[in-house]
């Protein structure tokens, strides 16, 4: 009886599978997933041990840019593919920057990378709040980078602006932190560096370069040749501005584009395709297939365009976020209260999805 039950459900996966490859080889986009899909992901919770040489930075090292593209420290041609903590300034963010979490984002979700959040102005952010909580925040950041190092992954230091629009607002404590991180992190070759997450408001690309280059030049006083990413005007979207006019002085910049699939469509691809026909090489440090809320509705068939472009051109990403906050762009469940662990239960929807997604690749 159970025999048969499953291969019924077996043969029921293999006709939802040939309907979905009809469908995409018609052209057409296939906007109904089958459930059985979403519930292909197995995940155990369980870590594995893996050679240090066999890790992703053990086999790459530390990256370049080169036209476009990262590469690795052989020259090649490498993608991130990351998972970004919520704020480490929140509980929904912080619990989960552990080496465990990340381990099993690493043997189980197929990431290589792992971006730390730290708001800047919003609630118990670096720039608002006491000294206690600036320490804490500055250890949330080095249990990253050391559960980074070990575990071969790539760790991104995210100086996570938002309700102060234009990072000049905060320059001076922004060039203290990374005078801070970079030299307390200067030898570690996993570590890049995101100076300013999403300027907005009336935030020009000219206030922005401005903000950069002062910032990178304290971060290459002691990190000559990390990968710095810039963010961009309009929430991290204006990378086709900015390949109108990019940073010439220093060598392995990058730019940010973010993108949230339910509300960034065709007009938003259009302008990642002009920035990387104009040779601006993009890092998407942020993304979901929710809308730009972080909430609302998914759209999948979206967010497979979205990757189609990300992967032909070889764009690295993160994924925001890792977190259990009760809203659609969380990868794990409200009702998740593991901060490691994770198994397909303690996945939301997107959770499944980026998964599924990540492990394919
Ligand atoms: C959102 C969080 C949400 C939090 C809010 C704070 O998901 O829980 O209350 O920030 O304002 C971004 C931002 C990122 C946002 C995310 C979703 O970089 O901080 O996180 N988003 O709105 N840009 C586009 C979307």
């Amino acid at each position: 009886m159970k025999k048969s039950k499953n291969s019924w459900g077996k043969k029921l996966i293999a006709v939802a599978a040939a309907v979905t490859v009809a469908v995409s080889s018609l052209g057409i986009q296939a906007v109904w997933q089958p459930q059985t899909a979403q519930a292909a992901v197995k995940l155990t919770g369980k870590t594995k041990k893996t050679a240090y040489a066999k890790t992703f930075y053990g086999k790459h090292g530390k990256l370049q840019v080169k036209g476009t593209k990262l590469v690795d420290k052989k020259g090649k041609a490498v993608q991130l593919k990351g998972v970004s903590s919520h704020g480490i300034n929140w509980d929904v963010g912080q619990p989960f920057v552990n080496e465990k979490a990340m381990q099993n984002l690493r043997d189980e979700w197929g990431v290589n990378c792992f971006r730390v959040a730290m708001y800047t102005e919003d609630y118990n952010g670096y720039c608002v709040t006491d000294a206690a909580s600036r320490k804490k925040l500055l250890q949330t950041i080095d249990t990253a980078v050391k559960a980074g190092k070990k575990l071969g992954m790539y760790v991104i230091i995210d100086w996570h602006i938002l309700n102060d629009g234009n990072p000049n607002k905060n320059k001076k404590q922004a060039k203290a932190f990374f005078k801070k991180v970079a030299s307390k992190y200067k030898n570690q070759g996993h570590v890049l560096y995101e100076i300013c997450n999403e300027p907005n408001g009336s935030t020009t690309w000219k206030d922005i370069r401005s903000y950069a280059s002062s910032v990178i030049k304290v971060i290459r006083k002691y990190s000559k040749k990390s990968i710095v990413i810039v963010g961009t005007p309009t929430w991290s979207q204006d990378v086709d501005v900015a390949s109108a006019k990019p940073l010439t002085r220093y060598k392995n910049i990058m730019y940010a584009f973010h993108f949230y699939a339910a509300t960034h469509q065709d007009y938003n691809r259009q302008k990642v395709q002009t920035a990387i026909d104009n040779g601006l090489p993009v890092f998407c440090s942020e993304f979901s297939a929710s809308e730009a809320s972080g909430d609302g509705n998914y759209d999948f068939a979206s967010a497979r365009r979205w990757m189609k472009l990300m992967d032909k051109n070889k764009i690295s990403y993160c994924c925001w976020s890792l977190s259990n906050k009760a809203e659609a762009c969380s990868l794990l469940k409200a009702s998740c209260k593991k901060t490691s662990r994770f198994t397909t239960a303690d996945l939301s929807k997107m959770g499944r999805w980026l998964v599924k997604m990540y492990r394919k690749k």
